[in-house]
């Protein structure tokens, strides 16, 4: 067996930001306490990725394995680990669930204190190191605590979630970042009513699974806001029911145009691209009194929002807030998604736009980048 040893496996390693990832061999450390061994079986490309395979202003972080929305079975734990043993189908998941403090313990939350989310190349817990190097020695780091573009990976287990594992790994991933961020800010976090008005900032898969998740939930309106006129083709396949043309909208504002659209703004909506100006036109068309915006897309670190102190106040009840993977907790919400996946209420063959082989990973970066896909499964 190899419990115990270094296992010598390949890896696509990105070493410089916007060069196509290299395949590489590497070794990967046993698990540390409380740290769990995968063999990836499967990984799905979430745009996440992409914003950190572009990004230079963090130091020393390369070379470095990306991908973070996987599932794999567990080859080997390390001391400590009671809930999950070798052979058990698992989904990493980049939010921490300990199970042991408060936010972990409230109902309320999926913001684990224990081990809070941050962007660290390290792993969370046991020693701050990491579990691979080159095979000349060089370290690599780490990505979401995560990093499952590797054969083999090691994650704390706080950050894996058991599941069944009869069902699709192709399928089952998706539920590891993007679809359950989306579907969870429907459900978890906004908690839309049946035969509510909702608007999507960002027809991309997370606008797309928000509006899956609002479907789910009854809700009798779904608009959707993109810049792109062919993403409503997509989105109408997933409930999408009226589309806005960000661009086509003469010398009015989205908002303007939603607030005539539903005679005085939505119930809820949902920014899924992670600009500013995005969220203020979310606000600006959430109805007065009630509405809710949701926060979910990744704006650029240190950007502010800037709201009149007004714009808060007169209109009484109008709240904003935001969210860490669709407020999804990841040990109790990820098997109820898949449950409801295989009661064919939850879709998700349909996200999986492209399947590929591990050694052409670099394509499934083309794809998303060039808005062709919204899931591409990379089987490892
Ligand atoms: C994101 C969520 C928001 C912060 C950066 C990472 N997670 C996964 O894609
Ligand atoms: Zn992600």
């Amino acid at each position: 067996s190899t419990k115990g040893k270094p296992i010598r496996c390949k890896a696509a390693v990105s070493r410089a930001p916007n060069e196509p990832l290299v395949m590489e061999e590497i070794m990967v450390a046993p698990p540390m306490p409380r740290e769990v061994r995968i063999k990836v079986i499967c990984s799905s490309l979430c745009h996440t990725d992409i914003g950190l395979w572009v990004l230079k202003d963090l130091p020393g972080i390369y070379p470095r394995v990306l991908g973070h929305e996987a599932i794999g079975v567990v080859e080997s734990v390390g001391e400590g680990v009671h809930e999950v043993a070798v052979g058990d189908t698992v989904i990493p998941t980049f939010v921490s669930d300990c199970g042991e403090c408060d936010g972990c313990r409230s109902q309320k939350s999926n913001i684990c204190t224990k081990l809070p989310f941050k962007i660290t190349p390290y792993m969370p817990r046991y020693d701050q190191g990491t579990r691979f190097t080159s095979l000349n020695g060089e370290t690599i780091y780490h990505t979401l605590c995560v990093s499952s573009f590797s054969e083999y990976t090691v994650v704390d287990v706080a950050h894996v979630t058991k599941v069944d594992p009869s069902i699709s790994p192709s399928r089952a991933c998706l539920l590891s970042c993007g679809i359950s961020t989306g579907v969870g800010a429907a459900w978890k976090i906004a908690n839309v009513e049946e035969g509510s008005t909702v608007v999507i900032f960002g027809l991309g898969s997370i606008g797309i699974a928000v509006a899956e998740g609002a479907r789910l939930r009854g809700a009798a309106r779904i608009i959707g806001v993109d810049l792109n006129s062919k993403k409503f083709e997509m989105g109408k396949m997933f409930g999408v029911t009226d589309f806005v043309n960000g661009g086509e909208c003469g010398d009015k504002s989205v908002s303007q145009v939603i607030n005539e659209m539903t005679g005085g703004g939505a119930d809820y909506c949902f920014e899924c691209i992670g600009l500013p100006s995005m969220v203020h036109e979310a606000y600006s068309c959430c109805r007065n009194g009630w509405g809710k915006t949701v926060i979910i897309g990744v704006a650029k670190p240190g950007s502010e929002l800037g709201l009149k102190y007004h714009d808060i106040l007169d209109c009484g009840g109008k709240s904003i807030m935001g969210c860490i993977f669709g407020g999804v907790k990841a040990k109790t919400d990820i098997p109820i998604l898949l449950q409801r996946y295989l009661n064919k209420e939850l879709r998700l063959d349909q996200f999986v736009t492209h399947e590929i082989q591990f050694d052409d990973i670099n394509k499934a970066f083309d794809l998303l980048l060039t808005g062709e896909s919204l899931r591409c499964v990379i089987w490892m």
